[in-house]
């Protein structure tokens, strides 16, 4: 590796160095001066507390102003956090697994976890005993949209570790759907369209691979190639994928429904660091949604494990795709709220690339056009390590520096009329964080009601922030106030690895509900069991269901006990156990765990579960409601007695 960084006159210890020093990136190969130019004669309004900090300051009992749906990285989880108190008020579990919830035990949570699974991964878990994957690495989350705004319907999400693509409803704010992508590898980027409504999910596919990955072709990376997708947010099933060249990184969606577009930093196909590096440019492609709908209807596409893939690859057809050339592997892509520019951060050069997206029919009627002279309207240096854009609603736009520990707040027209010539510095104001911030977020802010008022710097590094917690620091999250052309730190919210994105949606749009729907779909195919077995789950239940070695027994619970204080099984038999909370007591939650048997899970109010396991262990085991629901919780016992198998 060394040798081979070397020769392509990259310093591996200078890139990396530069992500934590903040200093060294004259070694990828642009000239320092460039680099530091943005920077330079900005004096920073980087206050602390501002004055009135009671106008921002949420007192106990009081509600925030904006739901933030916060993605959680590697740790697979999507978070509820109240804007601008940065309260964390919820965790909901998606590609990882919970032991408060049972997600990945409960049936009906294994139902979602592996009904859209590809037949290859369902091998792959069986051979190591496992029915569901532990992990995920869940980067971006973002709301369904109608008009331009979002709609409170459901929150779209990546789960990059393991190819997936998961779907939480809004009124219960739990998991509905997950689907792993065939064909493409790690989704990361992912973005809803935004016009007319969601409608398609696009998620990008990061890692390189052959196009049939089943080991007919390994080492030979000429051949691999990178997939985008597009999935129906109704249905959550794969609409169709387009094969690009280079790889994918971020992506987003313009606001007429004319267009998606995507990142890449790989635009060399390179396996190694310093051939990911190598060309001044990479690009951004740009998707023709209608050209692709109408190659789909036309039979313009092959059939790869049941999708229609198209092929969009550079000189191929070019009704498709077009790729604008981007200094220098970037990152970020951001269309602004004024329906027209797109700003792609450059990541390892200091500029953000703004592109007009009402010039990208020009490109595809002649394609004789210079993609950049034609759709590049302003690049303006801002800072070292550019990575991700959030907007305002007045044309300002606000960047995560990396390298430079700062968010600077440029306007977009500015930045234009310095592209043109005018001596205009774009640049407004820049604020330190602390530190290494990767994406930041606005509240409304990639909407059409972009409102300007809040932003939240999602920092990479804590260091001294915060009291030492061990060599794993906290990461930190920033929240700045907006006002006019001031930029307030006003808190600093320590997460635990790795929220990673946010939106900021207005309360107003969210509208979860107190108390289960007993039509739930969840438990939809438990009810058809349960009538088979001749139950009615909707009423109280204590019923124990022999069949063969199969035990289900169904149970009601309702404070402070369940409808069973007993139940016996025998060794070996696969018990299911049934619960219905009868409850309907906003808040008033139970769960049911089964003592020395690794099985829990929550029961809300009116809400139906169920988790199967086999009774292996002859003996006297209790179960008992977990969560705290009544002076009597402890007494919310029961037994379950399994007899020993005759010899
Ligand atoms: S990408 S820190 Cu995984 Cu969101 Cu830019
Ligand atoms: Cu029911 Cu605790
Ligand atoms: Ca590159």
């Amino acid at each position: 590796m060394t040798d081979k960084t070397e020769k392509a006159g990259i310093s591996r210890r200078g890139l990396l160095g530069a992500t934590v020093g903040g200093a060294a990136l004259g070694s990828v190969g642009l000239p320092k001066a460039a680099l530091f130019a943005g920077a330079a004669g900005v004096a920073g309004v980087a206050g602390t507390r501002p004055a009135a900090a009671e106008e921002w300051h949420l007192a106990p009992g009081e509600l925030d102003e904006y739901y933030g749906f916060w993605s959680s990285g590697q740790t697979g989880e999507m978070r509820i956090i109240g804007v601008p108190s940065m309260r964390e008020l919820m965790r909901i579990p998606v590609f990882n697994r919970c032991s408060a919830s049972g997600w990945g035990q409960t049936n009906e949570s294994i139902k979602i976890m592996t009904e859209n699974m590809l037949p290859q991964t369902k091998a792959y878990l069986e051979a190591n005993g496992k029915k569901v994957h532990d992990n995920g690495d869940l980067h971006h989350v973002h709301m369904s949209f109608t008009e331009g705004t979002y709609d409170g319907r459901f929150l779209f999400m990546n789960d990059k570790a393991n190819t997936r693509v998961a779907r939480v409803r809004c009124d219960i704010m739990k998991c509905d759907k997950i689907v792993e992508i065939p064909n493409a590898k790690a989704i990361h980027g992912l973005r809803p369209q935004k016009w007319p409504r969601t409608g398609y999910v696009f998620a990008n596919g990061e890692d390189e691979v052959p196009m049939v990955n089943d080991g007919s072709v390994l080492d030979e990376p000429e051949k691999y190639v990178n997939f985008f997708t597009a999935i129906d947010g109704d249905t959550m099933e794969i609409a169709w994928q387009v094969m690009v060249s280079g790889n994918l990184d971020n992506t987003d969606a313009d606001y007429e429904g004319k267009w998606a577009f995507s990142t890449s930093y790989n635009s060399e196909m390179g396996m190694t660091l310093p051939e990911m590096t190598a060309a001044e440019m990479d690009h951004v492609v740009i998707f023709n949604i209608a050209e692709i709908e109408k190659g789909i209807a036309e039979g313009d596409y092959i059939e790869l494990n049941g999708v229609k893939v198209i092929d969009g690859r550079k000189g191929q057809n070019k009704k498709y795709t077009r790729y604008v050339p981007i200094p220098n592997n970037p990152h970020g892509c951001n269309m602004a709220p004024d329906k027209k520019h797109l700003c792609i951060a450059g990541k390892l050069s200091p500029t953000v690339s703004v592109l007009d997206v009402t010039k990208f029919d020009l490109l595809f009627e002649d394609d004789s056009l210079d993609p950049r002279e034609t759709v590049l309207v302003a690049e303006p240096e801002l800072g070292l390590g550019p990575l991700h854009t959030a907007f305002d609603g007045d044309g300002n736009a606000f960047t995560t520096l990396f390298l430079d520990s700062q968010v600077v707040k440029w306007n977009i027209e500015a930045a234009i009329r310095q592209f043109n010539g005018e001596n205009v510095d774009p640049i407004i104001t820049k604020v330190d964080v602390h530190y290494q911030p990767g994406h930041n977020s606005t509240s409304m802010g990639e909407t059409l009601e972009a409102d300007g008022k809040w932003l939240v710097s999602m920092n990479k590094f804590s260091k001294d922030r915060f009291l030492n917690t061990g060599p794993l620091k906290a990461e930190n999250e920033q929240l700045i106030q907006l006002d006019g052309d001031r930029m307030t730190l006003v808190h600093d919210g320590p997460t635990f690895a790795e929220p990673h994105d946010s939106i900021l949606v207005r309360r107003d749009i969210v509208n979860p509900l107190h108390v289960y729907d007993r039509n739930d779909p969840t438990w939809a195919d438990t009810r058809a069991q349960a009538e088979a077995d001749g139950v009615d789950i909707d009423d109280w239940m204590e019923t124990v269901i022999r069949d063969g070695n199969k035990v289900r027994v169904y149970m009601s619970s309702m404070a402070p006990a369940f409808s069973l204080d007993k139940f016996t099984v025998r060794e070996g038999d696969e018990v299911t156990v049934i619960i219905t909370n009868l409850d309907d007591i906003e808040d008033l939650h139970h769960g049911f765990t089964m003592g020395d048997h690794g099985i829990a899970f929550e029961l809300g109010p009116r809400q139906t579960a169920s988790a199967t396991f086999v009774a292996a262990k002859p003996g006297v085991y209790w179960y008992y409601c977990q969560w705290f629901c009544h002076a009597l919780h402890m007494e919310m016992r029961g037994r379950m007695l399994v007899e020993p198998r005759e010899a």
